[in-house]
Order: C-alpha cells, then structure tokens, then sequence
C-alpha cells in the first residue's frame, strides 16, 4: 500500500507495529511447539493490518514534510519514521515465517507474500545498521533534491536548479550552453557514490535476512512470477519493440547531423546524449523542432497553445482532473488543492521531482510537483493524476492490497489517459481552434514517438545497471563504466566527454538517489497502450489508436475504474483481463500505434546503416558501426 508514488522511502509497504507482531507471536506460552493454526494466521494478519495504516501515515506525513522543506532536521526526522516503519515491517515478516508452509485460503497466502516484499529497501534487523539505511536514504533523497549548479557569473556566483538545468536542454541549440548544463548537473552525485554503495550493502543485507538473493531479487520478485522470469519478461517485451526504436534512432541522429554537423556526427553510430532535449536523454519530444518532417503538415504546439490561452499551473491540473470527471470519477477532494505544492517555492529546498500521495490512505490525495507550463508537465501532471485516481478507487481494499496490480499498473494509469489528450480531444476543450488534418499524423505520431519509443531502452537499462549492481555483478569501482555501457548498449546514447569512476552519473537520476525501482516505467510504457487499445474498444470507438480519445466516455471510465478498484487483491493478469481482455502484457498494442510511423521512417531512413558499435542485436553484441 504505497502512500506515494515515486516515493523515496516509504515505497511500497507501509509499517506494521512490531508490538503487535510480537504481541501475536508471544500469545503461545513458552516452548509451545503445536503447529500455527488458520485462525493464528488470520488474527497475525488482521492485527498486522491495523498497525500498516497508523505507522504508513505517520511515515508518510514526515517524508511529505521532508521533501516539501529540506533541512538537516526534516531528513533527520523523516529517517526515524522510516526505521520505525522498516523496523516493524521486518519483525513481522520474519514473525509471519512460522505460518511458512501452512495451507491458508488464497487471500491470507496473497497477504503473507505481499508483507514480505513490502519494503523497497529492506533493512538488516538490528538497530545500528537499520538506523544508518534509513539515514542514508534520506540523505540521498535529500542531496537530489538540493541539488544545484553553481557557477560563476561576471564575478558573482549563480545557482541554478535542475528545473533551469532542464529548460536549456530541452529549449538551447547552443552546444556550449548544453555540454555545460550537462556537465553541471552531474557534479551534484559525486557526492553521493559513497553513501549509495554503503545503502546497497546494508540493503542487501536485509533483503538476504528476508530470504531474498539481494534486493533487485526482492524487487523482481513482487510480479506474480519468479525473478528468472521477470527478466526473461522485460526482455522479450523490449525484442519486440527494439527494431522501431532503432528506426526512430537512425531518423534522429541523421537529423540531429544536419543540424549540428559534425558535433553530432561521431564514428560509432551513438547520439550525444546532451542533444536530445532532456538530461538524461529519457524521452526526446523536446527536439521534435529539430527533428519534425519537413514534407508533411506541420502538427500543432501544446506549450504554445497553453501559453496563447494563458492557462497557469493550476488551470493544467483542473484539466487533468476534469478528465477523471468526464469518465464518471469523483472530483478530487477540497483538501487535494489546499494541501499540494503546485510550484516551486522560491524561499526553500524541496524535492521538484513529481509525486503523487495518498497521505492517511484515504481521502489526503495529494500532488507535489513544480509545475511548467509546457506540453511536457501537462502530461506529467495527467500521469500523477492517474496515481491519485488509482489510489482513490482501491482505498476500501485492506491495506496490503492497496496498491496497483502490479507497479507498472499504477505508472500506466495516468498515462493511459494522456494518450486521450488528441487534436480532437483539444478541440473539443477549447484548447485547439482546429483539428489538423490527417496528412499532420506523421508529426504527431514522430512526437510521440519521441517520448514513448526513445525512452523503452532507458527504462529497461536503469534497473538493469541497478539489479547488478545489487547482485554484485557491479560492483562501486565500476558503477559509472558499467552505466555507460548500459547506456551505449541499449539506448546509443554518449556522454559529452568521457567519464570516470570521479563520477557518478547514475545519482544525477532521481529514481537512483531516491531508490525507486524503475522496471515499472518500462512495463507502463507498454501497458498503457493496452489500457488505451482495451478503453476505446470498451468505447466503441473506430479507427486509428492515436485518433482515439475516450474523454466522456463512461462505459469506459467504468471499465476502468473496474481494474484500479481490485488493487493489489488478485494477480496482475486477472486485473489487466478485466480492463483488456489479456492476460499477458503485450507490445502489440504499441507496435499498432505506430505503425503508420515505422512505415514512414523506414522510408526515411533507406540508404543509412541503422545502429552503433556496441549495440545489442539480441543475437550479441554488434562489433562495429
Ligand atoms: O518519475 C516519473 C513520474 C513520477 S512516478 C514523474 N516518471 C519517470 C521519470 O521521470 O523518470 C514518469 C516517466 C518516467
Ligand atoms: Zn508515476
């Protein structure tokens, strides 16, 4: 039962009171050796339960507290709610093991399971070093989000955040300004390569007194399969899609060459990264200027039509929420725009990077992002949204099948919705005077793709550099060679100038600092077409998926709000059924929707050798460009 999504600490489980373990496992008199009954197992879990709620909502009121005022004291006091928290979800788990083996009904056995996965990081069951985890956490959470580049300008020292950081990758075609806004976010991990190594120990250490490998086990383990096949998962998700990401690379760098020429132009086949509009070269929509066709019509702006009707950031999130309306779902409670943080304060230190929260697990939903008027952030905040709608909808659930059906699920829903946000969509709201005609759809769709396609190989490669990195395939001396390998291998991507274990590039990414696992972008990126592809059917809606928008749709809002309100109840192919029909996660839903644009940039890319030196085919590494 996360309280919050892209959460730092508290992730996924929330507390159980080691009183009450130990209160349910001392009931038996000393010595008593007689085998645990169902009605033991029911009473454990059911106590377990009451405690999940009070120390979940205290944990999470002291991390809403840390990240919206960063302070030695906030972290200090966020820290101790965690190792409370970690403290009593660990007792409980290895309480729960005298119920191992035991026949119990389906749900208690899901519950059991649950409980011990419940800790995205998993801490040693002693005092000393549950204390330093927890501290550590908090600490690199917190070193993230103060993180700021600092220079000097015309002799006076200029501090800038990585929002600023950000809007010059995403808006300069200057290289000097973007090599050095590059250069200067990924000084502010140096720092933290010690205190991560040190966090992976310790972790490790917790997820093996738990029974686990190490703690990337741990993490692939919560997917209803075993970890083995988890991986095997991933990656047959990813072969199915790596033949339209390499098309969308080739057509990008033989762009991004016109435009800068040689600077862009290296031997081996890989992009700079500090050319594709965002600092870690995740999702490349920013460069579509750059990139746009310049043959077919052009397709429309949304920050530029945001910015001509004068929406704020506030008006974005009324957008979002009046489309959670138009499905039939409530509207977000009074207390959602009293209590959320909307834009960056200019007097304080929080941590901007976008969270959704449910902070009493039941009505307290709450948003905390540092808004922009971009199309960028609209459809960020449309994403958070889908995590507080989700958590709304399974909140009557007991507390450990509060939760998404699996973790890409909750990643997915907001998504999911986004993909609704169409020309017609934005007509129909005002925000689009008139729909462009098909022959615009190549744009739209190459936008898309931008955001969608270029990020499939960094989603996969984030966990995959993490998940050695916890089984020691990896170790400190190498994290940052073994990351750029990664990132050579799976997304063609080069750093601006070469790298070194002095530096720890992995930090300078949100979800390392902060230790949320991130296999679950990947899986949304792919689910969410299936949500999509399953709502317009629901909707009856014929025709190109990308045309497709189920805004007022209410067969469709209640198909799924069908799947968000089972939670975590039932495993995730009976959820992703009730939504879609399927019972497997599928790339055939995105591969549809871009179809049309595979056609076009094989058309475009005739004549160019696809690929980079060090590239994985599938079939191995590929030698040379
Ligand atoms: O972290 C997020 C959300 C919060 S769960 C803003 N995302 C990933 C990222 O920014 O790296 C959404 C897309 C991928
Ligand atoms: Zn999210």
């Amino acid at each position: 039962m996360p309280n919050r999504i892209c959460q730092v600490l508290i992730t996924f489980l929330i507390g159980v009171c080691a009183v009450s373990a130990q209160s349910t496992s001392a009931k038996k008199p000393a010595g008593a050796k007689s085998a645990p009954t169902v009605a033991e197992a029911t009473a454990f879990m059911k106590n377990a339960e009451v405690q999940l709620d009070d120390l979940g909502v205290r944990a999470a009121r002291a991390q809403w507290v840390q990240e919206n005022f960063i302070t030695d004291d906030t972290e200090t006091m966020a820290a101790q709610a965690q190792e409370v928290l970690t403290k009593a979800v660990t007792q409980l788990a290895l309480d729960a093991r005298r119920f191992d083996g035991m026949k119990l009904p389906a749900d208690l056995a899901r519950k059991f399971k649950l409980l011990k996965l419940s800790l995205t990081a998993p801490a040693p069951n002693n005092d000393a070093e549950r204390k330093e985890l927890t501290e550590l956490a908090s600490k690199l959470d917190g070193m993230y989000g103060k993180g700021k580049y600092c220079k000097q300008v015309d002799g006076k020292e200029k501090c800038l955040s990585l929002g600023d950081l950000s809007r010059t990758l995403a808006t300069s075609t200057n290289q000097d300004e973007l090599m050095d806004a590059w250069m200067g976010w990924h000084k502010i991990s140096v720092p933290m390569r010690e205190k991560y190594s040190r966090f992976v120990q310790l972790s490790n250490k917790g997820a093996k007194e738990l029974g686990f490998k190490d703690t990337g086990a741990m993490w692939r383990s919560n997917y209803d399969m075993t970890p083995e096949q988890f991986s095997a998962e991933t990656e047959r998700l990813w072969r199915q899609l790596e033949p339209l990401y390499l098309a969308l690379h080739t057509y990008v760098r033989k762009q991004l060459i016109k435009k800068y020429g040689k600077a862009a132009e290296r031997a081996d086949g890989m992009i700079p990264t500090q050319l594709l509009g965002n600092m870690w070269a995740q999702e490349w929509g920013n460069i579509y200027p750059i990139v746009a066709p310049a043959s077919t019509d052009k397709t429309y702006d949304l920050t530029q039509l945001l910015k001509d009707r004068k929406v704020d950031e506030l008006g974005m999130v009324r957008y979002g929420e009046n489309f959670f309306k138009s499905l039939g779902f409530a509207p977000l409670p009074q207390t959602f725009w009293e209590r959320s943080l909307f834009v960056k304060p200019k007097d304080r230190d929080v941590v901007c990077h976008a969270s959704a929260w449910d902070v009493d697990q039941r009505e307290d939903l709450r948003l905390k992002m540092c808004i922009e008027v971009t199309d960028e952030d609209f459809v960020t905040i449309h994403h958070e949204l889908g995590h507080n709608f989700y958590q709304r909808a399974y909140k009557e659930q007991p507390p450990l099948f509060q939760d998404s059906a699996n973790d890409g699920f909750h990643e997915a829903v907001g998504d999911t919705i986004a993909l609704s946000v169409t020309p017609e969509y934005l007509k129909e709201v005002g925000l689009l005077d008139t729909v462009p005609p098909a022959s615009a759809d190549t744009g739209y769709l190459l936008k898309m793709a931008l955001d969608k396609i270029a990020f499939l190989p960094f989603g996969l490669l984030i966990d995959k550099w993490r998940w050695q990195v916890f089984s020691g395939e990896i170790t400190p001396a190498q994290y940052n060679k073994a990351w750029w390998d990664l990132k050579a291998k799976y997304q063609g991507v080069a750093p601006p100038v070469d790298r070194s274990e002095a530096d720890f590039d992995p930090g300078a990414k949100y979800h390392i600092a902060s230790n949320t696992p991130y296999a679950r972008y990947f899986l949304a990126r792919i689910l969410q077409f299936q949500f999509h592809r399953g709502l317009c059917q629901t909707a009856g809606i014929q025709g190109p998926l990308h045309r497709c928008s189920v805004y007022k749709n209410k067969a469709a809002g209640e198909k799924l709000n069908k799947m968000l309100s089972m939670g975590k109840s039932q495993p995730w192919p009976d959820a992703l059924e009730a939504l879609t029909g399927q019972r497997q996660m599928d790339a055939t839903a995105i591969a549809d929707y871009f179809a049309p644009l595979k056609k076009w940039l094989d058309e475009q890319n005739q004549g160019e050798t696809p690929g980079w030196k060090g590239m994985d085919t599938g079939a191995g590494v590929k030698p040379a460009k």
